[in-house]
């Protein structure tokens, strides 16, 4: 199948899933065009089924803001028209749902059907969707999409909870690369981080409030009361100072590192012994995923579609969001040289379960179907 690929060009969440998706339905035979308005961080490869455009923004002064959801328009029409593609799969609702509507309807208008496939990744719903100023737009779009998928049963429920949504929602979950992201010997480095011995927490996000960095922090400033350990913060984002001042206020900036945007994470993870995710909301959790291929327990809240990943007792302890105290006795049972090896081993096989060669024969199942369906609808259409 030729699928077009559009995404957030970002380091992490539904970009990181994008693209890797793109890259192995690519292996899989498949001729992947991404249009993005950057080349994805993690598209670092290239084979004879990927291909890569820009979207130009032309500027104007004029322009307060850059007209993006046309020019992504236009690009997914050129794109459909001059590579021949058989679906348009956008990833967040917002613009990219009502751009392809709009390319849809354009190439509708030239006589050629092309469905697209929405997938929900999370803020698109529970943060930035919800809002009035986007509200009605979204729910169109979704409502409008050929076929539409969340990673996570709580996206899902949250998507008929908060918009007036007519169609069927696919949940598939997120996946994981275990060719990729595995526990690496990297002893030298742990050694250089912890040369004591020390418990090493990691942490990684986009350092926005919704991640609630502050309570990764108290809960290892409260660990470190009890036992050696170190943290290491990957990642960068609007949080990123503040959270810095909390820690040479709490005099522990000596023990926190702030690794910035990285993209060998797997390196990070393969020397952590904890990972925390104390996240007000979170649709599914990529980052946790990532550290359990790695064998790397959780320490998270309960929120949105983490009970889904986080298997309480298993792989990790879920508290309630905000709940420091609850979060710091889980990460000390954990961190138990008793418990942690039983902790690390779980944490592993649950991954497992997301292996990408599990996942992705539910999302090449789901093209087909929409395929069909809307080859079906158009037949229908021409003969009434
Ligand atoms: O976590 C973020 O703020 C980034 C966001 C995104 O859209 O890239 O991540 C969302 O999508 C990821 C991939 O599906 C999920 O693993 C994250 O849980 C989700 N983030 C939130 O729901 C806050």
């Amino acid at each position: 199948m030729r699928i077009g690929i559009v995404c957030y060009p970002t380091f992490g969440g539904s970009g990181v899933v994008a693209t890797e998706l793109g890259k192995a339905l690519s292996k899989n035979g498949h001729q992947i065009h991404f249009i993005t308005y950057q080349q994805p961080p993690r598209l670092d490869f290239f084979n004879e089924n990927v291909f890569y455009h820009e979207v130009n923004i032309p500027s104007y002064p004029l322009f307060q803001y850059p007209p993006y959801e046309s020019a992504l328009a236009s690009e997914m029409v050129n794109v459909v028209l001059n590579e021949n593609v058989d679906l348009l799969h956008v990833h967040y609702a917002i613009p990219h749902a009502s751009a392809a509507y709009m390319a849809k309807m354009i190439l509708r208008a030239q006589g050629r059907t092309v469905p697209v496939v929405t997938t929900l990744h999370g803020t698109d719903i529970t943060l930035v969707g919800k809002d009035a100023s986007y509200e009605p737009v979204v729910t169109f779009s979704i409502n409008e999409s050929d076929g539409v998928t969340a990673v996570s049963e709580d996206l899902r429920r949250d998507t008929y909870r908060h918009f007036a949504i007519k169609r069927d929602i696919e949940v598939i979950p997120n996946f994981i690369d275990l060719s990729r992201f595995q526990r690496q010997q990297k002893e030298h480095f742990k050694k250089a981080i912890c040369p004591n011995g020390e418990k090493l927490i990691v942490h990684t996000s986009n350092f926005r409030r919704v991640k609630r960095i502050d309570d990764a922090v108290m809960t290892f400033y409260k660990i470190q009361q009890h036992m050696p350990a170190k943290m290491l913060l990957v990642g960068d984002g609007p949080e990123r100072a503040r959270i810095e001042k909390l820690c040479r206020d709490l005099g522990i900036y000596e023990d926190v590192r702030f690794l910035g945007k990285l993209d060998a994470v797997e390196e990070v993870l393969s020397v952590a012994d904890l990972f925390l995710m104390p996240s007000e909301n979170e649709s599914f959790g990529l980052a946790g995923l990532e550290a359990l291929a790695c064998e790397v327990p959780l320490i998270t809240s309960d929120a949105g579609g983490l009970p889904e990943l986080n298997v309480h007792g298993v792989t990790g302890f879920l508290s309630p969001v905000g709940d420091v105290n609850d979060m710091v006795k889980n990460a000390l049972f954990v961190l138990d040289d008793e418990h942690l090896p039983a902790f690390k081993k779980n944490a592993l096989e649950r991954a497992k379960e997301f292996e990408l060669s599990k996942i992705l024969p539910l999302y090449e199942n789901y093209y087909e179907r929409v395929v069909q369906e809307t080859n079906a609808k158009a037949q229908d259409a021409l003969v009434s």
